[in-house]
């Protein structure tokens, strides 16, 4: 096993430095602002990497593929599920895989299918631009007795006070608070639990997926493609779609399963703010 498996394995995440050359790193960040009109705001497009072909070349980037296919199994499928992010930080914790609630649902029964699903975040900003960093707790993406403990632990009041003051959380103090540099590449289980941190500045992101075909990939290509309609996803282009199959990249994909139980689905407020932030709107 490399050492970036073991550290994905055990940790739920690990980290490619300098994926994308410097050129590149230029290129994605002007798409982004002209996307975005400006970058300085709080703006996200999800499904923007399929909805813009100037990104689909981060999809078929070959060192990206193969660090993948190392990860999971060299027989692996882009997943859509994709985000674009400018000047925007998801700052609290949570999941981005369907059954967010730690153990309840089927992304956490791995009996009969492993749960072979990464997501992908590429940053392009320098820390000193934007202080912006991915905070993971380690091994949330696994069913663990010591750790459930932890994460269910409730503060008294005091305690809860200082961490408001200090503007620190439950979690923060756990965490693993990793730095990117423009074209570093962060690789992590959808089921962990993260967040971004709190930002001063520029902060440019591109989020994509893979994984391999099994029943938790179907679920979670059905959840963002059917289930979360805040997000809006659209069919995949046929020209994509035939690029994907022609780099033995696309899924065939079953009929999907809009009735996933114990599914996240937003709560109205929650849907109401994301919308603010979407595609400049
Ligand atoms: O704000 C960040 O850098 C992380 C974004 C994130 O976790 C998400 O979009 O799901
Ligand atoms: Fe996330």
């Amino acid at each position: 096993m490399s050492q970036l498996e073991k550290e994905f394995t055990t940790n739920g995440y690990t980290v490619l430095r300098n994926l994308l050359p410097a050129e590149e790193v230029v290129f994605y960040r002007e798409k982004l602002e002209e996307l975005s009109r400006g970058g300085r705001r709080s703006w996200t497009f999800p499904d923007g990497v399929n909805q813009n072909r100037d990104f689909w070349p981060l999809i078929f980037y070959p060192a990206l593929l193969d660090t993948v296919r190392d990860l999971l199994d060299p027989n692996l499928c882009y997943l859509q599920h994709n985000d674009l992010h400018a000047g925007f930080s998801s700052m609290s914790w949570h999941r981005d895989n369907v059954n967010r609630t730690y153990g309840v649902g089927s992304d956490w029964d791995e009996t009969q299918y492993p749960y072979q699903i990464v997501r992908v975040g590429i940053y392009l900003q320098r820390y000193e631009e934007s202080h912006s960093r991915l905070g993971f707790i380690r091994g949330s993406h696994r069913i663990n007795a010591k750790l459930g403990k932890k994460l269910t632990r409730r503060r008294n009041l005091l305690t809860s006070f200082i961490s408001f003051l200090c503007h620190t959380d439950r979690l923060s103090g756990y965490a693993d608070w990793v730095a990117t540099q423009p074209g570093d590449c962060v690789i992590f289980d959808p089921r962990i639990l993260h967040s971004g941190s709190r930002i001063s500045g520029l902060k440019y992101a591109m989020f994509l997926a893979f994984g391999v075909e099994n029943v938790h990939f179907y679920n979670h290509y059905s959840y963002y493609r059917h289930l979360r309609h805040d997000l809006d996803y659209k069919p995949t282009s046929p020209e994509l779609a035939a690029k994907l199959q022609a780099a033995d990249l696309y899924p065939t994909m079953p009929n999907p399963d809009c009735k996933i139980q114990n599914a996240w689905i937003p709560t109205k407020p929650h849907t109401m703010i994301s919308r603010l932030y979407r595609q400049g709107g």
